[in-house]
């Protein structure tokens, strides 16, 4: 069968390596697989309900634009577009709205935790966000949805919505499977309960464009363990395990649709240990899923065993880990493609014009279809 593939991520600014990891990696994957068609979107109207100051969004989106293209992106083979050029997504999010219940909207998790977290200024488009997605997705006739586990709510959403309107129209819209990108989840820097995220503070991520000196200090001051943590270590021994069952088809670039379970082993890890073992052995953790992912399986184990001998010094195996992160070839290609994209920023400006504009093409053809079903003009 023949995939249509879409994918959108908000304008953040530059690309760190979670990103990398968690969704730009397994869109350089279907890019290369022959037969797709692929979609992918700087979702900046979704960004939107986060109220972002107008020249931070402008440079938001030009940054993101450049990172694609730095990562790899072809805009021969993928298309690469801006939501807010392509109208047609809010056009069929207002006809969406129209065959969606409220209720659906207020079970979704991610509009709960923005309700808690806005009480007192909560705007609609946070309660909307799920179906502007559903818009998105079902516009292109999308059938593949490549997203990390977070977005599974609003996916099952976004099928709903097709079958409703489907019931109600007639078969209109594909119901869009979805495609879990099996990754191991970077932890941020500065606090390893966190994932790696642009709003926990610049020495929290390490961005694609970090440079090796920059990357070097970042590690340097990753939280490490001291004295004495025996139960921390056995637990972090038997996990580990685990993360070699879990993701030992990610350095195969295996594409299984898989899902990850250690979340749930985490929550019940805390429980058992308590809030401050349970950080410090998130700092372990995450140091080494970052060898996991950088270094050699030798220097793992080599890591292991001395953590378990009590002779692990962090100093050096960080200095490994900078080295290894700073040469790692596809990171070493983006700084050379970026520092040639931000010379042209009217050529990088042009590449995103041109991808929304033949994404636009196929929106207002199957907008008109839809739109004819449903008595308009
Ligand atoms: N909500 C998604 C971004 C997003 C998206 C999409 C992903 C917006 N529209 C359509 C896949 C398909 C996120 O925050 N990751």
């Amino acid at each position: 069968m023949k995939h249509v593939i879409f994918s959108g991520i908000q304008p953040s600014g530059q690309l760190h390596i979670g990103n990398y990891f968690g969704a730009i990696r397994s869109w350089l994957d279907l890019q290369k697989q022959p037969g797709t068609t692929c979609i992918f979107a700087i979702v900046d109207y979704h960004a939107l309900t986060e109220g972002p100051d107008p020249k931070e969004l402008e440079q938001r989106i030009f940054d993101t634009t450049v990172d694609f293209l730095a990562a790899g992106l072809n805009p021969q083979k993928s298309t690469i577009m801006l939501q807010s050029l392509v109208p047609e997504h809010t056009d069929l999010a207002w006809i969406l709205n129209c065959v969606t219940p409220i209720s659906w909207l207020e079970r979704v998790p991610t509009f709960k935790e923005k309700a808690a977290q806005f009480k007192n200024n909560l705007n609609m488009g946070l309660m909307d966000y799920p179906i502007l997605m559903a818009a998105d997705i079902l516009l292109y006739n999308a059938t593949l949805v490549p997203v990390g586990l977070d977005q599974l709510p609003h996916l099952e959403l976004a099928r709903e919505i097709a079958r409703s309107f489907n019931a109600r129209y007639g078969k209109t819209f594909v119901e869009p499977a979805d495609r879990i990108t099996p990754t191991p989840k970077i932890m941020s820097l500065t606090d390893p309960t966190k994932k790696m995220s642009k709003s926990l503070g610049i020495k929290a991520y390490i961005a694609l464009s970090d440079e090796p000196a920059v990357i070097e200090k970042k590690i340097a001051s990753l939280p490490t363990a001291t004295g004495n943590e025996a139960t921390i270590i056995q637990e972090l021994l038997k996990s580990t395990k685990e993360i070699h069952e879990e993701f030992k088809d990610i350095t195969a670039s295996k594409t299984a649709d898989r899902q990850i379970t250690t979340e749930a082993d985490l929550n019940a890890l805390r429980k058992k240990l308590g809030d401050a073992k349970y950080r410090t052995f998130m700092a372990l953790y995450n140091f080494y899923m970052l060898l996991y992912i950088f270094a050699s399986a030798h220097d793992r184990r080599r890591f292991l065993d001395e953590l378990q001998k009590g002779t692990a010094q962090f100093s050096v195996y960080k200095k490994l880990l900078s080295n290894r992160i700073a040469t790692y070839p596809p990171f070493v290609a983006f700084r050379k493609k970026r520092a040639e994209l931000v010379r042209n920023p009217k050529q990088v400006e042009k590449t995103l014009r041109d991808g929304s504009a033949r994404a636009r093409r196929h929106a207002i053809r199957n907008l008109t279809i839809i739109k004819k079903k449903i008595g308009l003009a």
